[in-house]
């Protein structure tokens, strides 16, 4: 029984791999040292798996910056304007123009680089919290294989004295994650791509490569027409290509479902099956697969932080251990790519010792491969003591943090309360009277320009360097400017700027019990950017207010309504690691309850606007249609949960971002916020055709300052976008707003786009009086 791992985290366990890249875009480094410091960083996973007994050790999963861009480069998928020449491997300044835009440079000049390419369009990989880049694939696209970095990977590993299992993205999949700019069905293009691929294959056996992994976790969706018949062409193409490598299909991220008698039926060497997130497919899977093909038990979850209960883990092999053949073509692995966790346990010091005796991270989980994949072969006996400690390290886990007065409080909890009291229009009516607002109101989403001082500030107060009062004071002075500012700039509805916030999630779980933070917890999110997600462990309350001082104070400074600002219990959920002795729904209803704790303080407090922001609403929807509706259920109703107890009079808004949410207007609709914002500009409003086509009944603020860019819309533009809206949506139910908060931009660009967003309030208001 072989020990595998799909994939590494590349990040590293210092972040070496965003300081690398970081030193090499600020021209602080050159690409020899970018170079360097990658291939060392391999060195070492490749160490330390070896270290941790894995004998398949995946490779050319490493990527720069994204691997969905890298397989585009290697068969070149490359649009043009970014300097490719059409042959050869794609220079690092045309990957990261690909991934970044242009910076408009001299060297990207020198290198045929367009001075206004745009980055890539970057979007969700699957339900994970990593983003990919989008492929922009041209009508009559042609491939080849312009470079072989599979192969380089494999000789990489020989000449360390490894050999390695190079891992790529599937045809299938990579076709279904591109974007014909057409519009039209990408499948089409896989009788052009798929000799580029068996180039690659070819290549791979050439360098020394056993075993090569394709990762196809399309399979464990619901797959469009065409679907089925593509990768049956796709495997039959691919096995012909290299008849001395073996392929392995992995799918992951949930269970093959009614694509499980297409997958076993490939002719492939073996397949990697999800038994985390599906482990009612390993009984179907046993009987469908011949007895030659190898089954790679997904048994050890690659998606959470979790230590396994490895008794449970190791009763699934052992059925599997009893199919014909026997052990002989098994393997034991992670369910996925191990991309989506932190590196290691070690430097985890400072957590409390039964949380932390019940975490695995990257490092520890491949050690309970190895383990797993030892005692199918030995038998348990090899085992014993560590079965043991993982089941009592997890029921350590679940007593430890158990708080009856949570548990007691959600049973208590009646669908009454997840219930405003009136319907919208009495609500909107009563808020108006007490609000006294203009017409076309103009608000921002809530976060102000997070200056050097800002970050200063925290960072000064986390190292111990300023008192809590010292800090509170700066903290005020800048709420007070803030809010002068908006006052002095038209702002209808301020806001009181969220210095004291870094992570939206993370500030608020820190105010939470049931949360721990780690130290080096690092989880790619993009490129060099990184979340470390905090550990949601126990069960949740809010044991002291957690806005209510600069929200009121605020407020105290202003006779304009401000706006305050909490983060909703399905993004502090969705982002992240969850606790599994209980259900998502449960985790997140408790999350909600300390949420509406705030929101009715904030109320009591004489708050009259309360936005709950849920940007991660939409990407919890499951991979699964079929799921959709249960989880869209239950969002809905913590959303409610935490919104609904105040009066009429006060008024609930949330934020999205991260559009798409055509698919999912009855949900939206059914949060029943009085007012929700979203991100509208780079579609050019093409959004709102959603809300309009479901008549959406509230208030809505569609974005008209696209705040990813530096760019400074000038009024009329802002206007006009505008009435694109509201020639959708009635103007009494319409807010002015940017896309999205506006930490990440600077104030000399903050204040310029808000006066001309007043600017084009004004001029709009004036045509509702006289059309
Ligand atoms: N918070 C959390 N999760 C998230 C987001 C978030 N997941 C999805 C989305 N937003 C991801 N987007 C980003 C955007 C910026 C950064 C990370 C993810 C980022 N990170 C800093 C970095 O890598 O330098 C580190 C931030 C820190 O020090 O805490 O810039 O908003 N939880
Ligand atoms: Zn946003």
């Amino acid at each position: 029984t072989i020990a595998a791992n799909l994939g590494f985290p590349r990040i590293g366990p210092r972040r070496e791999l965003k300081t690398a890249l970081e030193a090499f875009w600020a021209g602080r480094s050159t690409e020899d040292d970018l170079r360097r410091a990658a291939g060392a960083l391999r060195a070492a996973s490749r160490r330390s798996q070896q270290g941790a007994g894995i004998s398949h050790i995946p490779s050319g999963e490493f990527a720069l910056y994204d691997h969905v861009l890298d397989t585009a480069c290697a068969f070149g998928a490359i649009p043009p304007g970014y300097g490719w020449s059409g042959e050869g491997p794609a220079s690092l300044a045309t990957r990261f123009a690909l991934a970044r835009g242009a910076r408009g440079s001299a060297a990207e000049q020198a290198a045929g680089i367009a001075p206004d390419a745009p980055a890539l369009e970057m979007t969700k990989w699957f339900d994970t919290n990593y983003h990919y880049l989008v492929p922009p694939i041209a009508p009559g696209a042609r491939f080849h294989l312009a470079e072989n970095p599979w192969a380089e990977a494999v000789r990489e590993g020989l000449a360390a004295g490894c050999r390695t299992r190079p891992v790529l993205l599937g045809p299938v999949s990579f076709l279904l994650l591109a974007k014909p700019t057409d519009g039209s069905d990408p499948l089409a293009l896989l009788p052009a791509l798929l000799p580029a691929y068996a180039a690659a294959l070819r290549g791979i056996a050439e360098a020394g490569a056993c075993w090569v992994q394709l990762d196809e976790p399309c399979l464990v969706t619901d797959l469009p027409a065409g679907g089925a018949a593509a990768f049956a062409l796709a495997y039959r193409h691919l096995a012909e290509a290299a008849p001395g490598l073996r392929l392995l299909l992995a799918s992951y991220f949930g269970g093959l479902g009614d694509n499980l008698g297409l997958a076993c039926g490939l002719p492939l060497d073996g397949l990697h099956v999800d038994l985390v997130r599906a482990p009612e497919q390993l009984a179907p899977a046993l009987e469908a697969l011949r007895p030659e093909q190898w089954l790679s038990l997904g048994l050890i979850d690659g998606r959470n932080v979790w230590r396994r209960d490895l008794r449970a883990a190791f009763a699934l092999a052992q059925q599997a251990a009893a199919r014909p053949g026997g052990t002989r073509r098994l393997m034991v692995a992670p369910s996925c790519s191990l991309l989506h966790v932190p590196h290691s346990l070690r430097g985890e010091t400072a957590l409390p010792p039964v949380l932390r005796n019940a975490l695995a991270f990257a490092e520890e989980k491949l050690a309970e491969v190895a383990l797993l994949a030892r005692a199918v072969d030995e038998g348990e006996g090899v085992a014993r003591t560590a079965f043991a400690e993982s089941a009592a390290a997890l029921a350590a886990l679940r007593a430890g943090a158990a708080d009856p007065a949570v548990s007691a409080r959600l049973a208590a909890a009646t669908p009454a309360m997840e219930q405003r009291a009136s319907p919208y229009p009495q609500r909107a009516a009563r808020q108006q009277a007490r609000l006294g607002l203009p017409p076309l109101p103009v608000t921002t989403i809530g976060s102000l320009p997070q200056t050097a001082e800002v970050r200063q500030a925290r960072a000064r107060l986390a190292r111990g360097e300023t008192s809590a009062t010292e800090y509170a004071a700066t903290m005020r002075r800048l709420i007070a400017e803030a809010v002068r500012w908006q006052e002095e700039a038209g702002v209808d509805v301020p806001v009181h700027g969220e210095f004291e916030r870094n992570d939206m999630v993370k500030y608020f779980a820190e105010q939470m019990a049931g949360y721990a933070f780690t130290r080096h917890g690092w989880v790619q999110s993009y490129g060099s950017r990184c979340v470390a997600p905090p550990i949601l462990w126990g069960d949740v309350s809010r044991p002291a207010p957690m806005t209510l001082d600069w929200t009121t104070h605020a407020q105290s400074l202003t006779a304009r309504p401000v706006k305050g600002m909490l983060t909703g219990p399905v993004t502090m959920l969705q982002w992240s690691f969850v606790r599994e002795d209980i259900a998502r729904e449960t985790a997140c209803r408790q999350i909600a309850l300390a949420i509406r704790d705030e929101v009715l303080e904030l109320e009591a407090a004489g708050i009259a606007i309360v936005q709950i922001d849920e940007p991660a609403f939409r990407e919890g929807l499951p991979l699964r249609r079929a799921e959709h509706a249960d989880y869209l259920h239950w969002a809905v109703g913590c959303f409610r949960l935490a919104a609904a107890g105040v009066r009429d009079e006060t008024q609930v808004h949330t934020h999205m971002c991260y559009a798409e949410f055509g698919d999912i207007m009855a949900a939206i609709a059914a949060m029943d916020a009085d007012v929700i914002s979203i991100e509208t500009t780079r579609s050019r409003m093409e959004l709102l055709a959603a809300f309009e086509g479901f008549a959406y009944p509230n208030g809505i603020g569609p974005g008209v300052w696209d705040i990813h860019s530096p760019r400074v819309p000038p009024a009329e533009e802002m206007a006009g976008l505008f009435r694109r809206a509201m020639r959708h949506l009635p103007a009494e139910r319409l807010w002015l707003n940017p896309d999205c908060g506006c930490k990440t931009r600077a104030w000399a660009e903050v204040r310029p786009a808000i006066a001309n967003l007043v600017q084009a309030a004004r001029t709009l208001r004036a045509e509702l009086v006289q059309p």
